[in-house]
């Protein structure tokens, strides 16, 4: 292919995560974007259970029944000209090492903040990985339908908590019942909505100026003369920004608008599709590799194990950083150094997926393979490439897995081998032998009741959890042995453990046995993840 038609490839690319605080409504948007942009013609679409919501990204049973997010989602389809790879990731604190690989694998985000709560923990938490990486941030202040804090507000605590420059694009036209349209401050134009049946299509939209007196009279005086007064504020403040500042993440464009209701959700996606961010440079452990590098590479971020009951098989997620990925095509392997061929490779719309011959950068690929590719593992036809950028998190949670009924062992090892690939849990053995059960830890005790429902559903094992009573881990140097560590006190309730490397980790029962230890031994080089893994900054 011609240089020019591929780097015209790469620039209509987005790929991009969709990122908040629990709850404020990620997966309802991600929706919302789906309908918008043709790639499901109702939202909810097939008509959910009792009880059960019915969302695209929301595919697991357990995200079904609870109606929140577990596991990131990846949706690709075709709008506007150009190839969307959207994830909807979970909001949740004890899932937050999926939604962090998801931000490796991105080049911008939309955060959604709940309109009546503005600036939650979480979100600032994101918020700050997505600074630190340079990831460009657009914003979605979502649930205008029900009463919120003022907008003017909002934006100044999006500004001041986040320390970030603003820039409303649109702008709410009333809020809670009254809310009503958005204006476009950058077209000029207001834009009334109307609701929907259940919110299923796309919200009839009427398009007026402002200085229309026809149009203002629709407006109640209340609602109007107020509002008028805020966008005159706001052209106070300048009417323009720069693209580049956004994509430097020093402003972040706002949109208002309810992805409940579907008001605001054409402008966001419009507007994110004209000026959103291609793929940029990536950087790995030689310098930063350009996109338009002709060579294949790309790293993997995310494993999943049955995403399709009639498969059961393992998806691997690769984001493809630079050149063509080619269906079949050899690279260098990972763990081996040998030539694999990269055969199966998968377009994904959450739980449904397609073959697909070619992706270009930006574009993640699903490969089903049999090998057991790893999180972090590059893959690339030029060994020298590696990227080096998946954090690990220490596990904080930790609870002992033990088989109930002898028939169902081989299912118990099955699926704990497979969501141990996914690494969403680690296991660990004690080393002392008083447990004849498998430790796992987890970023938090939620991620448990996954893997237990996970396990009985999807794999049919009989497994017990059993609180362990450990709060914090370390890992000793690589190469340590348990023979070196016989003379060592290690206090009551402290404990050593192998972990599935063979890696020896000492278990503490809380913060002060920890500290304790660590002071006794400043020579027993101690860190917080597995010396084989990169740590993530300590997450609070
Ligand atoms: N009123 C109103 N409710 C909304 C809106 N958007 C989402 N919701 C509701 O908020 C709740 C949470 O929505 P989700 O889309 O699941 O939120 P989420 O951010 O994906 O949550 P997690 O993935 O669990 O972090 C659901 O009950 C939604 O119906 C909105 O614009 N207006
Ligand atoms: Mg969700």
């Amino acid at each position: 292919m011609a240089d020019a038609a591929f780097l015209a490839e790469i620039a209509r690319r987005r790929t991009f995560a969709i990122i908040s605080h629990p709850d404020a409504g990620k997966t309802t948007l991600t929706e919302k974007l789906l309908l918008y942009g043709g790639a499901i013609q109702l939202a909810g679409s097939v008509r959910a259970r009792r009880n059960q919501r019915n969302t695209t990204s929301d595919w697991m049973e357990l995200e079904k029944e609870r109606g929140i997010s577990v596991s990131s989602t990846l949706l690709q389809f075709e709008y506007g000209g150009c190839v969307i790879n959207l994830l909807d990731t979970p909001g949740h604190k004890d899932f937050s090492e999926d939604t962090y690989r998801v931000l490796t694998a991105v080049d911008s985000v939309i955060m959604v903040i709940d309109a009546a709560k503005g600036i939650e923990d979480r979100t600032r938490k994101l918020f700050e990985i997505c600074r630190l990486r340079g990831i460009p941030i657009f914003t979605f202040m979502n649930k205008m339908d029900r009463p919120t804090l003022n907008p003017l507000a909002l934006l100044d605590e999006l500004e001041g908590v986040l320390g970030i420059g603003a820039f409303p694009v649109t702008w709410p036209l009333g809020s809670g019942e009254d809310f009503s349209g958005v204006y476009d401050r950058l077209r000029k134009n207001l834009h009334f909505f109307e609701r929907t049946p259940h919110n299923q299509y796309r919200a009839p939209d009427r398009v007026g100026d402002i200085h229309d007196e026809s149009v203002r009279r629709q407006i109640p005086a209340h609602i109007r003369d107020p509002w008028i007064e805020e966008l005159e504020v706001l052209a106070g403040a300048g009417e323009d920004f720069s693209a580049e500042e956004v994509l430097a993440g020093k402003i972040t464009p706002v949109f208002f608008g309810s992805a409940l209701t579907n008001f605001g959700v054409q402008l966001l996606l419009d507007y994110f599709v004209e000026h959103g961010a291609p793929p940029q440079p990536r950087m790995s452990v030689n310098g930063p590799v350009d996109p338009g590098d002709p060579d294949f590479s790309g790293f993997v971020f995310k494993v999943q194990a049955n995403m399709n009951p009639r498969h059961r098989d393992r998806l691997t997620f690769v984001r493809v950083c630079a050149g063509m990925f080619v269906k079949d095509m050899v690279v260098n392997d990972p763990q081996t150094g040998k030539p694999v061929r990269l055969s199966y490779p998968q377009k994904l719309f959450g739980q449904d997926r397609e073959s697909l011959e070619v992706a270009y950068p930006g574009d993640i690929v699903g490969l089903v393979t049999h090998k057991a590719f790893r999180i972090g593992d590059t893959l690339a036809t030029d060994p020298g490439i590696r990227y080096d950028e998946i954090p690990r998190f220490p596990p904080e949670a930790f609870a002992f897995i033990r088989n109930v009924s002898a028939a169902k062992y081989k299912q118990l090892r099955a699926g704990l081998d497979q969501l141990l690939e996914e690494g969403v849990i680690q296991s660990f053995s004690l080393l002392d032998g008083s447990q004849n059960a498998t430790l796992l830890g987890a970023v938090g005790q939620l991620q448990f009741e996954v893997v237990m429902y996970r396990l009985q559903n999807e794999y049919g094992a009989e497994p017990r959890l059993e609180a362990a009573a450990f709060t914090h881990i370390r890992w000793f140097a690589p190469g340590t042995r348990k023979e070196q560590l016989s003379n060592v006190y290690l206090g009551p309730g402290v404990k050593l453990a192998q972990d599935i490397r063979g890696q020896i980790v000492i278990l503490f029962p809380d913060p002060w046995a920890t500290e304790y230890f660590v002071k006794k031994h400043p020579d027993l080089k101690l860190s917080l993840v597995s010396p084989h893994e990169v740590s993530a900054a300590p997450q609070g």
